[in-house]
């Protein structure tokens, strides 16, 4: 039986970091389990048939199967109509094309170039905000820079020669930070009958 709730996540996905980000804002006690993707727990894929992570299992069996929504019930957060903005391009519109970035050969006719340029608008747009006042909360960072992340990463040469220095900044200070450290420690592939694993562990 769980202790707590109970996390499914699993380490490299950039909604299950922003859940884990918001874990680690509120020292959220919670059971994690590290999944692999291609070898999902039977548990999990039992309490949430669309076998995506990250999952919250709440004891009274309440489940949260939205990366939001599970930062939102743990910051007690609730977005404004901008947030709102920012999330829906991020979910949407730039993780379409991040996909399509990183993964040409998977789509159909699909070109790695055009797929980056239009991503890069959504970056020269937030590059743009980063710049202006008020900053942007950190629950609104936290729920989009992991894709940011996965998006340099693809060619970390290119991205840092791009003239968003507001990104380039404003990712370098997620990534450097305490709290992502905490977010990206790495735990083992949890399997039933293992100990339990308590996250974060600060
Ligand atoms: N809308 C979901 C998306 C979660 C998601 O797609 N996670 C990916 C990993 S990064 C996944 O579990 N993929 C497995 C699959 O689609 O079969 C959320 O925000 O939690």
């Amino acid at each position: 039986m769980a202790q707590g709730p109970l996390l499914y996540s699993f380490r490299r996905c950039p909604y299950a970091m922003r859940a884990r980000m918001s874990i680690v804002r509120e020292n959220f006690q919670v059971e994690l389990r590290e999944v692999v993707l291609r070898d999902r727990p039977a548990h999990m894929m039992e309490i949430s048939p669309k076998g995506t992570v990250p999952v919250l299992l709440f004891e009274d069996g309440t489940l949260i199967e939205e990366s939001l929504e599970i930062m939102q019930h743990v910051l007690d957060w609730t977005l404004s109509e901008e947030e709102s903005h920012w999330i829906a391009r991020n979910d949407d519109e730039f993780k379409y094309h991040l996909d399509r970035y990183k993964y040409p050969n998977r789509y159909e006719g699909v070109d790695e170039i055009e797929q980056r340029t239009a991503a890069s608008s959504y970056l020269m747009d937030l590059d743009t905000r980063l710049a202006s006042h008020p900053p942007i909360s950190e629950a609104l960072s936290d729920g989009l820079f992991p894709f940011v992340r996965q998006f340099a990463n693809h060619n970390r040469e290119w991205f840092d020669a791009q003239d968003w220095g507001n990104v380039l900044t404003w990712l370098h200070e997620n990534l450097d930070s305490e709290a992502f450290k905490i977010c990206m420690k790495k735990y083992k592939q949890w399997t039933e009958g293992d100990d339990a694993i308590f996250f974060p562990l600060i």
